[in-house]
């Protein structure tokens, strides 16, 4: 933590305060419609004009560009892509699923910080964010590739009073949400869902969702819900080039990843709210199957050393996928245990 140093004393509470006050001050300025005056912000935040001051030149530091004009105050130019808690909490409302972010420059996994937080009882809502990942995980021990500077590596806690079985949808209700998060930014992004958790732009994955849970038989202690996003993403390793996209390489517009994260925050808390009125996906599976690459096409589901074969028709309210075989059987799966692959390929 950076601490602001009032007479060379630095104290928690003064940190918190600080940082409190450069998330506000950010907003002001975002929120402005044009100029706000040093004077202005002073008063809504009953702080003096130094303060203001060391918090602009703050920003200034962290790649901020102002215009600042004498007699008309400040206004924001340009924002830097940057995740700090500041930049991030200053897009989100008091209604939002996101209540706190934890920001990492460098660290394992996401999902490992949340997961011990959660066992320390940290609160739902608490989002833990990083620029890059040494220990990135996808499902099953597969690895997710977490480069710093061009992706969003991110893991929201929850616990949801639902029942355990009903948590696996929560990766689809994310999925849905995201996409919506991705087309707000950027409007002609043609983002679709892979089932269950991969968002596909071109054919080629720029997102999967990694989802662990803490439970007993019949309660959550929490759901950690792990997303990694390639956004601005030029290279990737040999071994994924084939398979993986960005939104940059696949719309060839650059986006501030914050902005991205805001609009997930507003689009998951009207999808997750659906979901947790039924406990399934009544008010989302439209929606999902609008968005399903693998709809009418022909894959391969394997599962406990079997493969089946045949047309994916969607999903049901449970979020199981239904294969319909050549024999014109309807076989619904259940995401876990299974990889679904197009049958010449990724999709
Ligand atoms: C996933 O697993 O897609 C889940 C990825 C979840 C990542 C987030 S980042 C924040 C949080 N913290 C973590 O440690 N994880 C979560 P799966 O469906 O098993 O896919 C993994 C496969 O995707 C790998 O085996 C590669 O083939 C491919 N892959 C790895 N990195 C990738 C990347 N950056 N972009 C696209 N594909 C990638």
């Amino acid at each position: 933590i950076i601490g602001f140093v009032i007479n060379g004393v630095c104290s928690s509470i003064e940190i918190v305060r600080w940082l409190h006050m450069k998330t506000k001050i950010l907003k002001i300025l975002r929120n402005a419609d044009g100029f706000v005056s040093g004077q202005a912000i002073c008063e809504s935040l009953g702080v003096s004009r130094t303060a203001v001051w060391k918090v602009i030149n703050q920003l200034k530091e962290e790649g901020y560009e102002f215009d600042a004009v004498s007699n008309k105050g400040y206004r924001i130019v340009n924002y830097p892509d940057i995740l700090t808690k500041s930049e991030i909490e200053s897009q989100l409302d008091k209604n939002d699923i996101i209540k706190k972010i934890v920001f990492f420059d460098e660290t394992d996994s996401t999902n490992n910080r949340a997961k011990k937080a959660a066992e320390e009882g940290e609160e739902s809502g608490t989002l833990f964010i990083t620029e890059c990942q040494t220990g990135g995980r996808g499902r099953r021990g597969k690895t997710w590739e977490s480069p710093a500077g061009s992706g969003i590596w991110m893991s929201l806690l929850l616990r949801p009073d639902i029942s355990p079985e009903s948590a696996s949808m929560l990766t689809l209700v994310l999925a849905v949400a995201m996409v919506d998060a991705i087309n707000e930014e950027v409007q002609d992004a043609k983002c679709y869902v892979k089932w269950p958790n991969d968002i596909v732009l071109n054919n080629r994955k720029i997102s999967g969702t990694l989802t662990e849970m803490s439970a007993e038989m019949d309660s959550i202690h929490y759901v950690v819900i792990g997303i990694g996003i390639n956004v601005n993403t030029t290279d990737f390793d040999e071994s994924i080039k084939d398979m993986a996209t960005s939104i940059y390489l696949g719309t060839g517009k650059k986006v501030k990843r914050s902005n991205i994260i805001a609009a997930f925050s507003h689009s998951f808390k009207k999808y997750y709210e659906a979901f947790l009125k039924t406990q399934d996906l009544t008010y989302i599976v439209d929606r999902y199957n609008e968005l399903l690459i693998n709809k009418g096409r022909t894959v391969k589901a394997i599962y406990a050393n079997k493969e089946l074969v045949g047309e994916a028709l969607g999903i049901n309210k449970d979020g199981e996928l239904i294969i319909k075989t050549e024999d014109g059987c309807e076989t619904a799966i259940r995401a876990g245990e299974v990889s679904v692959r197009g049958l010449y390929g990724y999709v």
